[in-house]
């Protein structure tokens, strides 16, 4: 066997990165089987590593994806949110240390960094969110396409198109293949119209929570009883339908041609008939919503796994998979119903982990679960170090190869830092930061304008629904904690984050 450096700086590894959005964990069948089955990304798994202790540094679409490419913390990055950030494509990013390297680079799909790509030699990208149905591409010239289908299969199309009759086959490639899918508003395959129907899910056992000693949990906006539109995302629409979001669903239905456009229709309109009469309140319609929202996200996981598979089956027929690391992540985590909530952003677990499954090249034997606690600001160093390339010194991540080597390095990090900031904003999730510690704790601080700590020992209560911050008998454990934050917020040069610690 070739040292895998040593193959590396023969240009032997490619990598494919896909990257859906907003697909956790517990909709995914190797890391957790009660709710879906995902044969195709269980493969990648079952064939290679499982991260079980993976983590975002920013939950939220556009700064994981700075993160990513940057090897960087949002603070460092520049992209802290989504709602006024624009990506400095001058900066350093890890596709262009890839290209000097001698890499191919592309991406195609989701992008959502407003300013345009830089480091790609070929980009095909949706424009902002994107569409479920007949979706835009917007080209390398700056034009826009509009294209016949559903979005998770013409990602895949184009992934596949790029590596078979577009890119130069004398180099090694890395091909970001960024899925829409499974982004709000679950909007399915019309083929997949009717899974997971006959399903009922069962409640989270927090589904019901008060919030109880978690003020920034009380005032954020993304329960699924109370914000959820009845509308646009559980599609119980009646013509004469007025609720906030109507519009923007009519405009993301009114893509479909008037033939599919009709088979939805038939689908959805029985439905809200069904809905209408029955006149649920209370509880009743919370779970409702509830069951319709698990409904429709299990069948956009369908044709998300339906399509890795097929990622898959190419990089085997055509002789790429011996070579190739394939990673399978997502954004960030997000919640089924976990604290009644959907969507993410909060530093609790659902949302702070995401997903990360890997297929290694020949020559690296790691299988089966790993734990060390890894994070998004890790993948860059690892590429780069795959391909045989330096990783400079500003990048804040850890390259992962040792891992993929099957060793357990003594030194590896006890801890992850995490910043949110996206507020004031869609569904009210106040600016925190904070450490979770890999031993089960977390410590977080909720600042701007609320100026709260909150500590959880997830050993005893995995679903923090107790904050012991304040508590007599914890003080050690604070001061720990409080030591380590302050420790990372200076290793990675989180000045601002270092002064509202003490206000
Ligand atoms: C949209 C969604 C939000 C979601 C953000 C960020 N609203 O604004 O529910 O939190 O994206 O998501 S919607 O009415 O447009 O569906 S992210 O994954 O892109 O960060
Ligand atoms: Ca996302």
């Amino acid at each position: 066997m070739l040292f895998p450096a040593a193959a590396a700086a023969q240009g032997h590894y490619n990598i494919v990165y896909i990257m859906t959005d907003d697909h956790t964990a517990q909709m995914m069948s190797c890391y957790d089987n009660r709710f879906v089955e995902t044969p195709n990304l269980d493969r990648i798994a079952a064939d290679g590593v499982k991260f079980v202790n993976s983590y975002v540094a920013n939950s939220l679409s556009g700064p994981s994806r700075a993160c990513m490419l940057t090897g960087k913390h949002s603070h460092k990055n520049g992209f802290t949110n989504n709602e006024h950030g624009v990506f400095d494509g001058s900066q350093q990013t890890m596709p262009k240390l890839m290209q000097k390297a001698g890499y191919q680079t592309a991406i195609i799909g989701k992008w959502h960094l407003v300013s345009t790509p830089t480091g790609f030699d070929y980009y095909n990208i949706l424009p902002a969110q994107g569409d479920y149905y007949n979706p835009n591409f917007i080209n390398m010239d700056g034009t826009e396409t509009r294209e016949k289908g559903y979005v998770t299969n013409i990602v895949t199309d184009k992934a596949i198109d790029w590596m078979e009759h577009k890119r130069d086959k004398s180099k090694p490639f890395i091909l970001f293949v960024h899925h829409k899918a499974c982004h709000r508003a679950w909007l399915p395959e019309l083929k997949y119209l009717r899974e997971y129907e006959d399903k009922t899910f069962a409640l989270p056992e927090n589904f019901y929570d008060d919030y109880e000693g978690r003020d920034a949990a009380k005032t954020a906006e993304m329960q699924i009883g109370k914000h959820m539109d009845i509308v646009y995302d559980t599609k119980m629409y009646t013509p004469g339908s007025k609720t906030f979001l109507t519009d923007n669903y009519l405009n993301m239905i009114g893509r479909l041609d008037s033939r599919s456009r009709a088979e939805y229709d038939y689908f959805y309109d029985s439905l809200a008939l069904d809905f209408n009469s029955r006149h649920l309140t209370g509880k009743a319609l919370d779970e409702f919503k509830y069951q319709r929202y698990m409904r429709d996200y299990a069948k956009v996981v369908k044709s998300l796994d339906d399509n890795v598979g097929r990622m898959l089956d190419y990089l085997k027929q055509s002789g790429l998979l011996d070579s190739t690391l394939v990673v399978y992540t997502s954004d960030q985590g997000f919640y089924m119903g976990e604290h009644g909530w959907f969507d993410k952003r909060f530093m609790y677990e659902e949302s702070l982990n995401t997903p990360l499954v890997m297929r290694l090249p020949k020559g690296f034997n790691a299988r089966g679960d790993i734990n060390e606690m890894v994070q998004n600001i890790d993948y860059a160093p690892t590429f780069l170090q795959l391909a045989g390339a330096p990783v400079p010194a500003d990048i804040q991540g850890v390259s992962l190869l040792p891992l993929l080597q099957g060793k357990h390095p003594k030194n590896w990090r006890k801890s992850i830092y995490y910043h949110y900031y996206e507020y004031p904003a869609e569904h009210a999730v106040k600016r925190h930061y904070g450490v979770r510690s890999s031993d089960g704790y977390k410590l977080i601080h909720f600042y701007n304008d609320i100026n709260k700590w909150e500590l959880y020992n997830l050993n005893t209560d995995p679903h923090e629904m107790h904050n012991i911050y304040g508590q007599p008998g914890t003080e050690k454990i604070t001061a720990r904690l409080m030591k380590e934050l302050v420790r990372l917020q200076k290793q990675y040069d989180d000045q601002d984050a270092l002064k509202f610690n003490a206000k």
